[in-house]
C-alpha cells in the first residue's frame, strides 16, 4: 500500500453552483471526475489555512444523503483525504450523514471542515444526479471566494495524491485506518440530536404524544428517516408509522424528493379531512428542506418563516429573543413585517444558504430561511428540515394551536404576503440566458412604468454586500418593485443539472382580512400576466404554463 500521485487533465465544467457541484451521476462516473474536484479542493484548503499547515493533522467530516453513488464517492475521498495529509475523518456510518447533521458534527467536534455527498432535492439512481459540497469550520457551505478558488484550481489540476488502500468497512462504528489517517465512523444522529435536545421542550412534545397528538412525517425515502424515527419515534414517543418512507434509498423510490405540494402529494392528500393527523411535515433528499402542513392546510415557506420568528420566544432555545433575521431576496417579506415590529434587523441575502453564515458567526441574525422551503436558525450553518418541524411542534405544543389557526392570526396581525414561485424547466441554456440579458437590458426602461394603477418604484438586478465581509456579489436576479410592495423576481436555478429552470418569484401584499383567503395564482394572476409582458417567457420558452407551481 502506497501513496501514489496519479497524472491528469482539467476536466471543464466544475463550476460549483447554489451549493455545491451537482451533475448526472453519469458524468460523476467518467474517469477522475470526482478525484480532479476533490483534489482541487484539497490544493485549495492546503492554501488557504491561516498557519499554514494545510490538512496536515485536521479532522474532516464525511458523510452523504445515501444517494446512488454516495459509498463509492466516499471510498474515494477517503484514499485522497489519506494522501493529502488529513490526520482524522469523521465519518457518518454507512456513509450517511444529512447535511444540517454534518453542520453539527463539524462545530460539535471542531473540524476543520466536511464534505456532504448529496445533490439534495435533485433525484437520485444511476440516471439521477449526484453532488459534492465542502464546508467550513463553522459548519456553513463554503463562501464564494472559496468555490471559486476551487473552480480555478480544477482548470489547472495536473495530478491527483492518493493510495492503493483497499476500501473499508463503514456499516460498525469504530476507528479504523488509511495510511496513517483515521477513520471513525459515527452514530450519524447522535450529534444532531444533542443539538434539538439543547433547542427544544422534548418533555412538553413527549406529552402531546401521549395525549394523542398525531403527526405524519414524510422524509421521502431520504436521509431524513433515520434522525426523524430515532428523535421522533425514538425519543418524543412518537407511535411507530408517524415516520413514513422513512428508509433512505439509492433512488429515493424513483420519486423526487422536494418536499413542495407538487412533488410531496402522498403527504397533502393525507392532510385532507377531519380524520387526517394534527400535523404534516416532509424533508427533501439531505434533510435540510422541510414542508409544514396542517389540516387542510399547507404553509409557504416564507409564511413559516414569519410566524417562527414572531413566537420565537415561545420556545426555550429562542427565549431571549432574536438578534435579527435574514432572508434571501426572492422570499417574500412576510418576516420583514414581524422583524419591523419587533424591532430587530432584517436582511437580504443572494438565494443559497452561503450568504447566510457570515451574518450567523457574527451575531447579527438568529433565523434565516428561504422561499425554497429552508428555514434554520444558528444552532447550525445550514438550513435545517427536521429543527424546524420540531420548532413548530413545539409551537403547537406551547400555545394549544393548530398550524393553520397560528398562521391565519400571523395574517390578521400582519397582513399576508401572497406568494408564489413559478418554475420554467428544461429550457435550452442559450433560451434562458438570452431571456435574463433581455431583461436586463430592459431595466432602465422599466423603472416608474406604470401596469394599470401599479408602477415600477425599483427595477434592478440584486447585488449584494456582505455587511460583515463586505465582499460583492452581483448579478442574483432580476427584481421589479412596485409602488404597493408587489414584487416580481426573475433568476435561473444554479443547481439544476438539464438544460436551465427559469424560477419567477411573485408576491403581493394584502392587508384586507376578508381578501386573505382566495386561491394564490388566481390573486397573483396580474402580476403572472405582466411579467410575461415583460419578459416574454411563454413565446421564448413555448410553455404555455410552469413545470411546477409552488
Ligand atoms: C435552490 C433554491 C435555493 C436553495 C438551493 C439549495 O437553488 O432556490 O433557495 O438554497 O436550491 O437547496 P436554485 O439556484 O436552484 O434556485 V438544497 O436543499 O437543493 O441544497
Ligand atoms: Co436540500
Amino acid at each position: 500500500m502506497a501513496i501514489q500521485t496519479i497524472p491528469t487533465q482539467p476536466i471543464t465544467g466544475q463550476r460549483p453552483g447554489t451549493s455545491g457541484l451537482r451533475k448526472k451521476v453519469s458524468t460523476f462516473l467518467q474517469p477522475l471526475y470526482l478525484e480532479n474536484f476533490v483534489q482541487a479542493l484539497f490544493d485549495v484548503l492546503n492554501h488557504t489555512t491561516p498557519d499554514g499547515q494545510g490538512l496536515a493533522g485536521q479532522t474532516l467530516v464525511l458523510g452523504g444523503d445515501g444517494r446512488y453513488h454516495n459509498r463509492a464517492a466516499v471510498q474515494t475521498i477517503l484514499r485522497l483525504a489519506a494522501a493529502n495529509g488529513v490526520a482524522r475523518v469523521l465519518l457518518g456510518q454507512g456513509g450517511i450523514l444529512s447535511t444540517p447533521a454534518v453542520s453539527a458534527v463539524i462545530r460539535r467536534h471542531k473540524a476543520f471542515g466536511g464534505i456532504v455527498l448529496s445533490a439534495s432535492h435533485n433525484p437520485g439512481g444511476p440516471e439521477g444526479d449526484f453532488g459534492i459540497k465542502y464546508n467550513a469550520g463553522n459548519g456553513g457551505p463554503a463562501n464564494e471566494t472559496l468555490t471559486q478558488a476551487v473552480y480555478a484550481r480544477t482548470l489547472t489540476i495536473s495530478a491527483i495524491r492518493t493510495t492503493d488502500t483497499p476500501d473499508i468497512g463503514m456499516n460498525q462504528l469504530g476507528t479504523q485506518q488509511v495510511e496513517q489517517m483515521q477513520v471513525e465512523v459515527i452514530d450519524p444522529v447522535a450529534d444532531y440530536a444533542a443539538v434539538m435536545r439543547e433547542l427544544f421542550d422534548f418533555e412538553l412534545i413527549r406529552s402531546m404524544f401521549k395525549n394523542g397528538f398525531t403527526m405524519r412525517m414524510d422524509t421521502m425515502w431520504a436521509v431524513g428517516g433515520p434522525y426523524a424515527k430515532a428523535i421522533l419515534e425514538g425519543e418524543l414517543g412518537a407511535p411507530a408509522g408517524t415516520v413514513v418512507n422513512g428508509e433512505p434509498l439509492e433512488d429515493f423510490g424513483g420519486l423526487h424528493p422536494d418536499p413542495n405540494p407538487v412533488n410531496a402529494e402522498e403527504l397533502i392528500a393525507h392532510m385532507r379531512g377531519a380524520a387526517s393527523p394534527d400535523f404534516g411535515a416532509a424533508t427533501d433528499g439531505d434533510a435540510d428542506r422541510n414542508m409544514v402542513v396542517g389540516r387542510d392546510f399547507v404553509v409557504s415557506p416564507s409564511d413559516s418563516l414569519a410566524v417562527m420568528t414572531a413566537r420565537a420566544t415561545q420556545i426555550p432555545g429562542y427565549h431571549a429573543g432574536l438578534a435579527g433575521v435574514a432572508r434571501s431576496m426572492p422570499t417574500s417579506a412576510a418576516v420583514d413585517r414581524v422583524a419591523k415590529a419587533l424591532g430587530i434587523e432584517c436582511f437580504e441575502t443572494p438565494t443559497g444558504w452561503k450568504f447566510f453564515g457570515n451574518l450567523l458567526d457574527a451575531g447579527r441574525v438568529t433565523l434565516c430561511g428561504e422561499e425554497s422551503y429552508g428555514t434554520g436558525s444558528d444552532h447550525v450553518r445550514e438550513k435545517d428540515g427536521l429543527w424546524a418541524v420540531l420548532f413548530w411542534l413545539n409551537l403547537q405544543g406551547a400555545t394549544g394551536r393548530s398550524v393553520e389557526s397560528l398562521v391565519r392570526e400571523h395574517w390578521q396581525t400582519y397582513g399576508r404576503n401572497i406568494y408564489s414561485r413559478h418554475d420554467y424547466e428544461g429550457i435550452p441554456v442559450d433560451v434562458a440566458n438570452a431571456l435574463m440579458a433581455d431583461l436586463r437590458a430592459a431595466l432602465p426602461g422599466l423603472q416608474g412604468q406604470y401596469f394599470g394603477k401599479r408602477h415600477i418604484v425599483t427595477a434592478d438586478d440584486f447585488s449584494y454586500t456582505d455587511p460583515v465581509d463586505h465582499s460583492v456579489s452581483s448579478g442574483q436576479g432580476v427584481r421589479l418593485i412596485f409602488n404597493d410592495g408587489a414584487r416580481v423576481v426573475f433568476r435561473l436555478s444554479g443547481t439544476g443539472t438539464e438544460g436551465a429552470t427559469l424560477r419567477l418569484y411573485l408576491e403581493r401584499y394584502e392587508s384586507d382580512t376578508t381578501l386573505q383567503d382566495g386561491p394564490v395564482q388566481y390573486a397573483l394572476a396580474e402580476l403572472v400576466a405582466l411579467a410575461d409582458a415583460v419578459a416574454g417567457i411563454r413565446a421564448r420558452t413555448g410553455m404555455a404554463i410552469p413545470t411546477v407551481m409552488t
